[in-house]
């Protein structure tokens, strides 16, 4: 694919001078990350989506020029033009031998914080101005990552036959029990911000037989924790003919290719991230609720039968397994009604673990009107506000199962970073609504 998109700034990216000839001319665009100034020589690394550096010799250049390359400063905007040289002193091997610069756009002040330094101000400090933060190289490996696993959960998708989908954000009424709803107007009508596309997909399933949609999420949770956010982006994923065992299967070869895809296109992202171990093995161990609760007792922590897993012991749990995991059949109280039972009060679910976080859940889908019915009224609910999903059952339903992941908290577990907020570009928590 052609990737030149040249303009009146740049003729080429960073990227490509590799592919040019020694002494070819030039034109890139970018914000200047450092400057420095030897005698006679000046050096500028600009970032256009890449690093690169440029160099210019005070006797080389005109002397309008070699002043307007004085007055350049860290975070100027600049389209510089000159030579590829290939040398072993710059830090890819290819340099440009500037012959003039343009400036482009000049701060008017200097951020509260440099890129390369290694004392940071707090994350919420950082959050405040994120769209300066965001031009860390800490940040641009987090977020390339970010990218591939996007890509990667596309293409291993499409690959197995599921069309992508959009389901609407304003909602009628809720799906997942435990979450709360964020309420709005909708003209003379209450509405909410949808918790999950859940019973949208769960239709179009019906219509489509393979679907998945990457869309925000919204959750109305007093929460204070590494892993939750307001609003975060999900993965949602639903397909007919199928139980919780076939999505386990899916969800299982899914994460081995994004975690083999951003080992193989995030090379130098994982090596200045210094994460070198990013491996997952298939299968993924298959653990019950049930053998979870007496696995934490003999760790010494009591769980009652039908009680979540607080923090304190999932992070237990991570300690005895290091790889991700399923927690699968949990009790029918734990779980939405749309998730069918099986014998023992339990249901076909399952949490998918990476070490202390729930990436994913799940499960089997009630596909009978009767049923489902039943299990709206048994959570509390008024079976009227669901009319609109109840009268699909009418015309026929196929069995189907599917899961959700959090996209946000996956990319957080891929990249080890301790705060979810890290991997977002403009988080929303209880105390965050801007920028
Ligand atoms: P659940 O509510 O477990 O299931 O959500 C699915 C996954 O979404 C992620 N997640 C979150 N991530 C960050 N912040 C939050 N506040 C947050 N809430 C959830 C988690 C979680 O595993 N409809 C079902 C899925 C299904 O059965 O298909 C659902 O929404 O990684």
């Amino acid at each position: 694919m052609k990737r030149r998109i040249s303009s009146q700034f740049r003729s080429h990216y960073s990227a490509e001078l590799v592919k040019l000839p020694e002494g070819y001319r030039v034109s890139i665009a970018g914000y200047v990350v450092s400057v420095r100034l030897h005698g006679g020589v000046i050096f500028f690394v600009v970032y256009d989506g890449g690093y690169i550096q440029c160099v210019a010799h005070m006797d080389e250049v005109d002397v309008e020029v070699w002043k307007k390359m004085l007055e350049v400063r860290e975070y100027f905007y600049v389209s510089i033009s000159g030579c590829v040289s290939y040398t072993e002193r710059a830090p890819n091997g290819v340099e440009i031998v500037m012959d003039d610069v343009r400036i482009v756009a000049k701060p008017n002040r200097i951020p509260p914080f440099h890129p390369y330094s290694r004392k940071l101000p707090s994350l919420d400090k950082r959050l405040d101005i994120r769209a300066v933060d965001l031009r860390r190289p800490q940040l641009h490996a987090i977020f390339k990552i970010r990218h591939e696993v996007l890509q990667a959960i596309r293409r291993f998708l499409v690959a197995r036959g599921f069309i992508e989908v959009n389901t609407p954000k304003i909602i009628a009424s809720a799906t997942e029990g435990g979450a709360a709803l964020f309420p709005l107007f909708y003209y003379d009508k209450e509405a909410f911000l949808a918790q999950s596309p859940q019973l949208y997909k769960e239709q179009l399933s019906a219509a489509l037989d393979r679907v998945f949609e990457i869309a925000p999420i919204f959750r109305a949770e007093e929460f204070k924790t590494d892993r939750h956010l307001s609003e975060t982006i999900s993965l949602d994923v639903e397909m007919a003919f199928a139980d919780y065992r076939d999505v386990m299967n899916l969800l299982e070869d899914l994460i081995v290719y994004i975690v083999n895809s951003v080992r193989r296109y995030c090379i130098a992202q994982l090596a200045f991230l210094n994460i070198g171990d990013l491996k997952v093995r298939k299968p993924f161990r298959r653990i019950s609720y049930d053998r979870v609760i007496s696995k934490l007792k003999d760790l010494g922590l009591e769980v009652g039968w039908g009680e979540d897993l607080s923090t304190a012991a999932l992070r237990r749990l991570a300690e005895v397994y290091r790889e991700p995991y399923f927690i699968v059949d949990w009790p029918r109280g734990l779980k939405p009604f749309y998730i069918k039972s099986k014998r023992g009060g339990v249901t076909e679910s399952f949490d998918l673990m990476w070490g202390h976080v729930e990436i994913a859940s799940g499960g089997s889908r009630v596909n009978s009107k009767r049923s489902l019915a039943r299990r709206i009224r048994m959570q509390g609910l008024n079976t009227e506000s669901f009319e609109y999903h109840l009268k699909v059952f009418d015309y026929g339903m196929p069995p189907h199962a599917g899961f959700g992941l959090g996209v946000d908290r996956l990319i957080m577990v891929l990249t080890n970073r301790d705060d979810i907020r890290e991997v977002v570009f403009y988080p929303r928590d209880p105390s965050r609504l801007t920028p």
